[in-house]
Formats: structure tokens, sequence, C-alpha cells
């Protein structure tokens, strides 16, 4: 057994998940903790609301709350979407928390009595109207290379060149609308990256061998283009005040205490539970911990180099990355998720429509690995009719109703194997550790077309054997087969509980077993679990295991949200 630490990129709090955020980080990182688990691993699984920044203080004004009460109101709600989608985390706790508070300013000093944090004056500008500093993006004003009226101050939408605020025309505050702002001086704290290079690198060289390309090569290129120091104090109310000296005005940047927050989550945990976990035994000086971290890919240079090097800075043995899984995007019908447009289905409608099993299921199929993918209601209903509903489905239910008329509903006993039932053994088996493969290597598309070929492994079996003919003449052969079939579908739910957790459930609740009395994955043998239902043990046929979507229920759904 080894211990396993798994986080997901934490989700900002403000705004709410969409399929693209389930897919990007969230899901993935749920199925392989499943899996770890049921391989019969020691998982720490965590997950959490990030709270601080810009857009939360705007996202509080837009909707007229104090901060915290909007932090507090959108955790809740992302709690609520994450548990309807069966996400199975240990904790999911917030940034914003005290523990995490405590561990940010550990690390900090740290970071500053070893000589990694300077000083620099910067120029910024400041919104006299909003009493506030504002971040570039929250600067709107006229682009000067080509005249677009509503260029953001860190770039231009229209001819996507970078831009500096200072040098957009009519600047103006997007918060609110104000145009009377003036550039002020303002003093920051800095993570020196080039004095932490060295270590770095030499860090970075050990996980060569390890990372996958996309998240190594990403790291290699910040490190060839030339660290500089960052930033990481910001001039806002919202935050963790700074705990040095001459800067209580300010607050530490988001992208400082949101990584740390994996740490200060799980101290969060521990302080509520001590009986559960003891935090430090993951996170410092821990022994045999190996930590997968998910994320989008745009979020892998945070993780591959600004988070590594806080913590080595620090000069603890703080546990740090040993994979990286970087996901690419999932486009709306091929444009973006937007609520304001009504365009793209948000994880909450989501899970009202449909089971959150349709949905696993769907986005794992389409996993955006190799390349962005892109969800459309046409591909969601015809997946879900043929692979879940047409293919799953369909076995269990045929399977069961089937031995029910035919024999009985329970296991019947039959004979001996035949040739036929020996070759389908030996291709589950192959399959089955093709699908671990592809598992352990978080190929989550890969692994999910191979759960889906294992399924149709059954169907193929049982058209072929023909059981309904042969029971015609050999009451016994067709008795073998059916119950061949049965535990075909035991092993099913087993095999597809990481990806569909509820489906799984009911798959077993029908010969009234359950998943916690399911044996581990690891070493898990067709051979052996092919008769590991005991002959007599009964069964419900019961309701069917999913819906078909009709084309009118589809032509609903596009119109109710967009594409
Ligand atoms: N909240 C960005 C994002 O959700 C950011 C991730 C933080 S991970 C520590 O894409
Ligand atoms: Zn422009």
């Amino acid at each position: 057994m080894s211990k396993i630490l798994i986080t997901s990129a934490l989700p900002y709090i403000n705004g709410v998940p969409h399929l693209g955020h389930m897919v990007g980080c969230l899901l993935p990182s749920d199925i392989y903790a499943r899996y770890m688990r049921l391989m019969g691993n020691e998982v720490l699984y965590i997950c959490g609301t990030d709270e601080h920044g810009t857009t939360s203080e705007v996202g509080a004004l837009k909707e007229n709350m104090p901060v915290q009460d909007y932090c507090d109101k959108y955790h809740e709600r992302h709690k609520n979407t994450y548990a309807a989608f069966d996400l199975s985390f240990d904790y999911f706790g917030r940034t914003s928390s005290p523990q995490n508070q405590e561990i940010t300013y550990h690390i900090f000093e740290q970071l500053d009595k070893n000589g990694f944090i300077s000083e620099s004056t910067v120029r910024q500008v400041y919104s006299i109207d909003d009493k506030m500093f504002l971040a570039d993006r929250y600067i709107t004003g006229t682009c000067p290379h080509c005249g677009y009226d509503k260029a953001r101050g860190d770039q231009c939408e229209n001819c996507t060149k970078v831009l500096e605020p200072t040098e957009l025309i009519n600047a103006r505050s997007t918060i609110s609308g104000s145009n009377n702002l003036e550039v002020r001086e303002t003093k920051h704290l800095f993570l020196n990256l080039p004095k932490i290079e060295d270590k770095l690198v030499e860090w970075l060289k050990t996980k060569e061998a390890f990372w996958p390309d996309v998240a190594y090569s990403i790291a290699k290129k910040w490190v060839k283009e030339g660290l500089q120091p960052r930033c990481i104090t910001r001039d806002l109310k919202w935050g963790f005040q700074v705990n040095k000296p001459g800067y209580e005005d300010k607050v530490f940047y988001v992208w400082f205490d949101a990584p740390i927050g994996y740490i200060g989550i799980t101290k969060q945990w521990s302080d509520e539970k001590p009986q559960e976990r003891d935090w430090k035994a993951w996170w410092l000086d821990a022994k045999d911990v190996r930590y997968v971290e998910f994320m989008g890919k745009d979020n892998v240079p945070y993780h591959s180099i600004t988070f590594p090097a806080t913590l080595l800075g620090t000069g603890e043995n703080w546990t740090k990355v040993d994979y990286l899984k970087g996901m690419s995007y999932l486009t709306f019908a091929g444009g973006k998720f937007s609520k304001s447009e009504h365009r793209g289905i948000f994880a909450e409608d989501a899970v009202k429509e449909f089971p959150a099993d349709y949905w696993r299921y769907w986005l794992m199929a389409n996993a955006p690995e190799a390349s962005d993918s892109s969800f459309t209601f046409e591909n969601f209903v015809n997946t879900i009719n043929k692979d879940l509903n047409g293919v799953l489905g369909n076995f269990a239910q045929r399977v069961m109703k089937m031995t029910a008329s035919k024999i009985g509903s329970f296991v019947p006993e039959g004979g001996e194997l035949q040739k036929v039932d020996y070759d389908l053994i030996n291709t589950l088996k192959t399959r089955v550790a093709d699908y671990f493969k592809y598992m352990d290597e978080m190929e989550f598309r890969k692994a999910t077309n191979e759960l889906r070929a294992i399924w149709v492994e059954g169907n193929n079996y049982i058209s072929s054997t023909e059981p309904w003919m042969v029971i015609k003449e050999d009451q016994k052969r067709a008795e073998t087969i059916l119950r061949i079939c049965l535990n075909l579908v035991r092993i099913y739910a087993v095999l597809s509980a990481p990806i569909m957790p509820q489906t799984a459930e009911k798959m077993l609740s029908k010969f009234n077993l359950q998943m916690k009395d399911m044996p581990s994955l690891k070493g898990f043998d067709v051979a052996k679990e092919i008769n590991a239902l005991p002959v007599g043990t009964a069964f419900e046929a019961g309701e069917a295991l999913f819906e078909r979507i009709t084309p009118e229920q589809m032509q609903e759904l596009q119109q109710k949200y967009g594409g």
C-alpha cells in the first residue's frame, strides 16, 4: 500500500463551475482518487475554494454584500455542486481559513529569513473614486494600436497586443466606470526566483523522467526564458494581511496563498477532525508520499515553477509534486462557456437534467487530453444512448431478464467452461490490464474507451453463444452462459466504479451487494471474478440502469442552453 496525495486545482470562488471546469481538474482527480482507493492505497484527496483576490472583491461589490458573506455563499454553492457530481474529496476547504493563514505566514517568514524576498517600488493605476489600486484587467480604455474602445489594461482583445494600462487612451475603471485615475508609486514584496533558480533547476531535473512532456516542457521553457522576481503582495483589503512591518496595509497575492491552500486545507481538516488525519504526515518531512496534482494547462507554470520554488526556498522538507496532470480545454460547441450569454451548461444545472454518471462518463470519454475537445448536446445524447443505454444498460437488463424468465431470479449453477468462455476470459484479462494501465497513466480518455470495450465484449459473448437458443436443447450449457453473464454484470460494476460510482452501486444492488464489500482492484483476476457470485445468489432486474434520451429532449436542451 502506498500513500497517495491528490489535489485538484482550487476553483476560484467567484462564478459557478461549468463542464469545462469539471473536466479540467475536478473530475479526473476524483476518478484517480477513487481508482487509487480501489487499488488498496491510502489516499488523501484535497480540494477547496480559492477565495482571495480582486475578483472576489469585485464579485462581492456587484452583489452588494461583504466579501466574507459573498465567499461563504459561493463556497456552499461550489461544495454542493461537487457533492452532486459525486466528487469524493476527503476534505473540501477554503484558502481563506485561519489554518492557511498560519502556514502562509510561516512559509513567508522562512523565505524572508533565507533571503528570498526582495522589495521593489512599482507604478500602478489608482482609482480615486473606487479608493483602490486597479489590477490591470480592471482598467478599460481605447487600444493605442487598433483603436478598439474596450481594450483591457493587460491586453487588447481585438488586436491581441499585450498592453500596459498606462498606454490606454481614455482609461477608466471597469468596476465603477470612473476615469478619475492616477498612477501612484507603491512598494511591494517579490519572491526572488532568480536567487532560488539553482535549487529549482536541480529539483526539476529529478522530475524529467517522470513528468508528462507537456508539463515538463512548460517548466523548462519558463526557466530558459529567464526567471524574474514575482510580486507576491497586492494593495487590496481582501486577503491575508502581509506579516512584515511596513506592509501591513497590503495583502498577499492570491497566487501566493492559493497553492499553499492545499496544505492549509489539509490542516483545516486535521484541526476539525484530529482523529482522521495528521496533516504533517502528508506535507512536512512526510515519508513515502506520492503527490499528484491535477490542473488545467494554464496553471502548470504556477505548479511547476512558482509553488515548488516557494517551498524549496523555505529550506524545509515540504512535499512537492511528483506528477502533474495538465488538461487541455473543453469548449461548448467550439465556443466559450458564458453564463451571461446563456451559452453552455453549468455543473449545477447539468446534474438537474441527468444523473451525475451520464456527465462523468461523457466527460471522461471525451476528455481534452491530447488536444481540446468540444461539448455538443448531439454528441452527448448519442454517447449516452449508445454506450450507456445501448451497451452497458442493455447488457445488464437483458441478462437478468433472460435468466429470470428462462431459469429463475438467481445465479444458476451450470457446468464446465468451454473454449468460447476461456476465450472471453483471456480477452477480458488483456483489456482489464490495459484499462488499469491507462488509469495508472492518467490517460482517462483511453481508459474510458477501454472500459467501453470491456462492456462490448459481454454483448459479443451473449450474441455469439445464444443462450436463448441453446436452452431448448442443453439447459445446463445455457445456465453456464448466463452464470458467466451475471458475473460480468458484477465485474462491470466494480470496474466502472471510479468513473460511474452511482451506476456501480445500482448494478450491485440488483444482487443485494455493495461496493464497499467488493475486492480490491489490485490483483483483480478475471478468471476468479467470473465465478465470484455464489450459485443461488438471488437478483432482481428492477429498473433499467439508464434512460434513453429522446430527440425531443435533445432539442429542448439545445434551446435551453444553446449549442
Ligand atoms: N483558482 C485558477 C483556476 O481555477 C486557480 C487555481 C488555483 S490552484 C492553487 O483555474
Ligand atoms: Zn488593439
